[in-house]
């Protein structure tokens, strides 16, 4: 059975994925499911009803979902230990980023760029409540003055020693910070010039398996800008 991808290509979370899978050079298929991650037969298969996920021989319940565990599993099963170091105190770094940006960073980038995005937030969210429009936009805008504090400890801690997360050659950690970032694209935020080399570099070094899946996300970032313009 040939590994499955279930993603949705304008979604950062999944373009780590689609990324990884290219990088590491797996065979593999994807299958764009847009519309269909609340169906039963989806469900079925990934009760949690999110992408990306996986489907792939061997998995107890023959699927799995969380972007950074599909990556962590994915390398750990093939050996790629350019992708995800062996030695254990260059993983310490690459899971601590990992965890790090889909805890603390990605909620902020989400409240910061979801509303301009279009994308439905989570419940319990101001943007997603009865709020005023002048409340929902000062919270997206705090959200969005809080990210350059964060991303100033990649460049104080994860990356102060060497060109990548772990070493000197992109992990999953890069892949998922970088496309992470592609999102901060749409906020008002000017990207620091270290960080903009850092995304050039992650390109560069990474080639198609990156700028691919990226042009994805760029599409949609493109068309939801024009989109406001025009509106
Ligand atoms: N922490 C998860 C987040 C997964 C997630 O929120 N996925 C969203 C897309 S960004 C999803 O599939 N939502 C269901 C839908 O939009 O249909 C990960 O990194 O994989």
């Amino acid at each position: 059975m040939t590994l499955k991808l279930n993603m949705l290509p304008p979604s950062v979370n999944n373009m780590s994925v689609r990324v990884f899978v290219r990088a590491a050079g797996l065979p593999f298929e994807e299958e764009n499911v847009w519309g269909q991650t609340g169906s039963d037969e989806y469900k079925a298969k990934v009760p949690s009803g999110l992408t990306p996920s996986i489907e792939a021989e061997g998995l107890p319940k023959g699927a799995m979902w969380e972007s950074c565990a599909v990556m962590m599993y994915l390398a750990s099963r093939e050996g790629l230990t350019n992708l995800y170091p062996a030695d254990l105190e260059r993983r310490s770094m690459v899971d601590s980023a990992n965890f790090y940006t889909l805890s603390i960073l990605y909620p902020l980038v989400a409240r910061a760029t979801y509303p301009r995005l279009s994308f439905s937030g989570y419940p319990g969210e101001v943007s997603t409540s009865d709020a005023s429009d002048e409340g929902k936009e000062s919270a997206r805008k705090a959200a969005e003055d809080a990210i350059p504090a964060i991303l100033e400890v990649y460049n104080q801690f994860f990356l102060a020693d060497s060109p990548f997360i772990g070493g000197d050659e992109p992990s999953i950690a890069d892949i998922r910070l970088a496309s992470t970032l592609e999102f901060l694209a749409i906020t008002d935020l000017e990207l620091p010039g270290w960080l903009q080399e850092y995304m050039e570099r992650v390109e560069s070094t990474l080639g198609d398996a990156y700028s691919e899946p990226a042009g994805d996300v760029r599409g949609y970032i493109a068309q939801a800008t024009g989109e406001a313009v025009a509106s």
